[in-house]
C-alpha cells in the first residue's frame, strides 16, 4: 500500500471474485509473516522497527488472488504486549490461520489468540504447522495429536491441519488448497446493510490527501458517496477507493478497504473511530451484553472495570453484572458494560474484553442492545427481553423492543440498534401491525408502539374526559390541548392523535372543533342553576341596549360567583348573549333590533351614520354607543369612513 493510485481504471472482469480476509493468529516468532510472505509474495512487516526487531508490532496485510478468490490476509503480532494490535485485526475476518511452530508446539498467545477467535465468532480456520523442516516425522505428527486435541469442540475442530515450511516451501499447495476449502464453506456477507469499515489505519498520500483502511465488515461504498466520521460525527465526502492495491469503483463486505476521503485531516481520524452509512450506527457509552469468561482465565467481580475491544476500537469499560455479584471463569451471563469513550456497536457485533491489570484476555460476548438503558432496581423484565434480543426473530425482537419503550419506537431507533435495514423494518412493522401485537401509530415518520400501551393510552383519554365532565358539569367539553397535555411528555403528539381519532370513530369520544366530550354528554344544570340562567338571560333581554355590568347581573344572583360565571359562558355559547367588548354583553334580540334601525335609517336617511345620530337613534350613551358601532363594523354591518360609518 505504499503506492497508492486512486485513478479510475476499466474493469472488464464480469465476474466478481469472491473477497475473503483471512486474519493470521499465533504465538510470536512461529512463523507468521514468513507464511504470508510465502503465500502471497508480500512481507507483511512495514515498520522500520519491527525490520530492525526481526517481529511483527502492528498489523501487515497483503494480497493473493487464486480459483476466483481474492484472500486479503491481516497478520498480526504474536508478542503479548501487542495482542491489542492484534484484536483490531482480527475483527472482521472470515477465516483464521492459525499459525503453529512444529518446533514449539502450542505455546501462551496460541491459546490467547485461539480464544479471542473463538469469542470474536470466527467460523472457519486452517491450521499451519510450520517449520516443519526443523523436526523429524515423530515429533511433527506428535505436535499434530496434540493440535487436535487442542482445538477438539471448537470452531477449528475437524479444521486442515498443513505441515509446511517456509524454508522449503513444502506444503505451500496444500495449505492454498485448505484455503481454498475454508473460503468454499463462507457465505455470502451481509452485502445488504448499511456501509460500515471500522478503521484500523489513517495516513495521507501525496496528492490524495486522507487515506484510511479497515476491513469492510458490512454494505458497500463507492467513489463519491458521503460517508459519516464515528463518533466524531462528521459527514465526509469518499473519493476513491481502493482493495488488494488496486482502484475499484465499488468496495464491498469482505474486503480490505483503502477509503480516499475529503474533508478531513489524517490526523483527525485513528484506529477505532468507523466511516459508515450516514446517521444510521449509534455511538454508543453503554452496552447491555452476554459476557463469558474464559474457562482458563480470572473471576469477574460486579462493577470490575476491564479493557473492552470491539471493531477496531479499545476503551476502559465497568461491568455490571445482571443480579450476580460474580461471574466465574467458564460461566456466561447478561451484563451491562458502561464504557469511558463512545463506541460504535449494533446487536450482534463482537467484542472482547481483558482484565484491567495485568492485561490479559479473559473473556468476550456479544453486543444485544447497543442502546441499552439505564440500570433500573426493579426491572423485572430485562433478562427476558435481553434473551429475545439474543435469539429472536425479527418479529419477536421488534415486539419484545416496542413492550419496553413507552414513548415509541422510531425507524431511526429501530434500524441504529439492530442495524437492520429501514426498508427490513417497515416491513416487519408492518406485518406486526396487521397481528395488532404492535400499532403503527404513524406511517411516516414510521412509529411503533405496543397494542397492550396504546390501549393504555386510549383508556386514559376516555378517563380523563369523563373526569372533566364531573368536575365541569357546566362545561360541553374538555379543550383538546388540555387533554393532550394530560397525557404528560412521555406520550407523543402522533400517539395522542391516533389514540384520539380511533376513539372518535369508535364513537367513544366525540371530538368535533377545539373540545373533546364523552358523546351525549350534556350539561346538568341544577334547579338553582337553571334558574339563575333565567335570571341573566331576562335581566340582559329586560335592558335593551343600556345593558347592565355582567358584575352587578351575577352579584344578584343566589349561587356563588364561579358558577354564575359559568352560567354566563352556556349563555354566550348558546349566543342567547352576544359578548360585544369585555366590559359589555347584550342580549341578541337587542342587537338583532339595533340592526332593523340600521336598515331602516338607511332607507329613511341614507347610508351615511355620525356617532350623535347613532346615539340619538338609540337613545344610547357613548359610553355603549362606540363599543356598539366597532362590533357593527366586525360583523360587516358598517363599514368605517372617517368619523361617520357607512350602513352595509
Ligand atoms: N526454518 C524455518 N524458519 C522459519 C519458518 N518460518 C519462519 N521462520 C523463521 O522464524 C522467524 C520468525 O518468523 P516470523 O514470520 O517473523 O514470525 P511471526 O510469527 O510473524 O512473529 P511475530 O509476528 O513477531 O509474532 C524468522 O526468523 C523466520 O525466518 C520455516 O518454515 N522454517
Ligand atoms: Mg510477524
Amino acid at each position: 500500500m505504499s503506492v497508492l493510485r486512486f485513478r479510475p481504471t476499466n474493469s472488464f472482469m464480469s465476474i466478481q471474485p469472491k473477497s475473503i480476509i483471512v486474519g493470521t493468529a499465533g504465538h510470536i516468532d512461529h512463523g507468521k509473516s514468513t507464511l504470508v510472505e510465502a503465500l502471497t509474495g508480500t512481507h507483511p512487516d512495514r515498520l522500520e522497527e519491527e525490520k530492525r526487531r526481526g517481529i511483527t508490532i502492528d498489523l501487515g496485510f497483503a494480497f493473493l488472488e487464486e480459483e476466483g478468490v481474492r484472500f486479503g490476509f491481516v497478520d498480526v503480532p504474536g508478542h503479548e504486549r501487542f495482542v491489542k494490535n492484534m484484536l483490531a485485526g482480527t475483527s472482521g475476518i472470515d477465516i483464521v490461520l492459525l499459525v503453529i511452530a512444529a518446533d514449539e508446539a502450542i505455546k501462551p498467545q496460541t491459546r490467547e489468540h485461539f480464544d479471542i477467535c473463538r469469542l470474536l465468532g470466527v467460523k472457519r480456520g486452517v491450521i499451519a504447522l510450520t517449520k516443519i523442516d526443523l523436526v523429524d516425522g515423530d515429533t511433527a505428527e506428535l505436535v499434530r495429536l496434540d493440535v487436535e486435541e487442542f482445538v477438539k469442540g471448537s470452531f477449528l475442530e475437524g479444521a486442515a491441519i498443513v505441515p509446511v515450511s517456509a524454508a522449503t516451501g513444502a506444503g505451500l499447495p496444500a495449505l492454498k488448497q485448505a484455503l481454498q476449502w475454508a473460503a468454499s464453506e463462507i457465505g455470502e456477507r451481509e452485502a445488504a446493510r448499511y456501509f460500515r469499515l471500522p478503521i484500523d489505519r489513517s495516513f495521507a498520500v501525496k496528492g490524495f490527501g486522507t487515506v484510511v483502511t479497515g476491513t469492510l465488515i458490512s454494505g458497500s461504498v463507492a467513489a463519491g458517496d458521503e460517508v459519516e466520521l464515528l463518533p466524531a460525527r462528521m459527514v465526509l465526502r469518499v473519493r476513491g477507493i481502493q482493495t488488494g492495491g488496486e482502484t475499484v469503483e465499488r468496495g464491498e463486505a469482505g474486503q480490505r478497504t483503502a477509503v480516499n476521503l475529503s474533508g478531513v485531516e489524517h490526523t483527525a481520524v485513528h484506529r477505532g473511530m468507523v466511516i459508515a452509512t450516514p446517521g444510521r450506527f449509534p455511538k454508543t457509552r453503554r452496552v447491555d451484553v452476554r459476557l463469558e469468561l474464559l474457562p482458563s482465565g480470572q473471576k469477574l467481580k460486579h462493577r470490575a472495570r476491564v479493557h473492552f475491544h470491539a471493531g477496531t476500537a479499545e476503551t476502559i469499560g465497568e461491568v455490571y453484572l445482571q443480579e450476580k455479584t460474580e461471574l466465574v471463569p467458564g460461566e456466561s451471563a447478561l451484563a451491562q458494560i458502561r464504557l469511558r469513550e463512545e463506541v460504535v456497536a449494533v446487536r450482534g457485533d463482537r467484542f472482547i474484553v481483558r482484565q484491567f491489570s495485568p492485561v490479559i484476555t479473559i473473556g468476550g460476548g456479544e453486543v444485544l442492545d447497543p442502546l441499552a438503558r439505564r440500570l433500573a432496581r426493579k426491572d423485572t423484565g430485562r433478562a427476558a427481553f435481553l434473551e429475545t434480543m439474543r435469539r429472536g426473530s425479527r418479529e419477536e425482537i421488534l415486539r419484545a423492543m416496542t413492550e419496553r419503550n413507552a414513548l415509541g419506537l422510531t425507524a431511526e431507533e429501530i434500524v441504529a440498534r439492530t442495524g437492520w435495514l429501514e426498508t427490513d423494518v417497515r416491513a416487519a412493522a408492518l406485518n406486526l401491525g396487521q397481528s395488532k401485537t404492535i400499532r403503527v401509530v404513524s406511517k411516516e415518520p414510521l412509529i411503533l408502539l405496543s397494542e397492550r400501551l396504546f390501549t393504555e393510552i386510549s383508556q386514559r383519554l376516555i378517563a380523563r374526559v369523563e373526569r372533566f365532565h364531573k368536575e365541569n358539569p357546566l362545561v360541553p367539553g374538555m379543550p383538546r390541548e388540555e387533554l393532550r397535555a394530560s397525557l404528560g411528555r412521555r406520550v407523543r403528539t402522533e400517539t395522542f392523535r391516533a389514540a384520539l381519532q380511533e376513539l372518535v370513530e369508535q364513537r367513544k369520544l366525540d371530538a368535533s372543533g377545539e373540545l373533546v366530550k364523552k358523546p351525549g354528554a350534556e350539561i346538568q344544570l341544577t334547579p338553582e342553576e337553571q334558574r339563575a340562567k333565567e335570571q341573566i338571560e331576562q335581566a340582559f333581554a329586560k335592558a335593551g341596549l343600556t345593558v347592565p355590568s355582567v358584575k352587578e347581573v351575577l352579584a344578584q344572583l343566589s349561587i356563588e360567583s364561579r358558577r354564575a360565571e359559568k352560567i354566563l359562558q352556556i349563555l354566550l355559547r348558546e349566543k342567547a348573549l352576544i359578548r360585544v367588548s369585555p366590559e359589555l354583553v347584550f342580549h341578541s334580540r337587542a342587537l338583532d333590533s339595533l340592526a332593523g334601525l340600521l336598515r331602516d335609517y338607511k332607507k329613511a336617511k341614507g347610508e351615511r351614520i355620525g356617532v350623535p345620530a347613532f346615539k340619538e337613534l338609540t337613545g344610547i350613551t357613548r359610553k355603549y354607543a362606540i363599543p356598539l358601532l366597532e362590533h357593527l363594523d366586525r360583523l360587516r354591518l358598517t363599514h368605517r369612513a372617517g368619523d361617520e360609518r357607512v350602513i352595509l
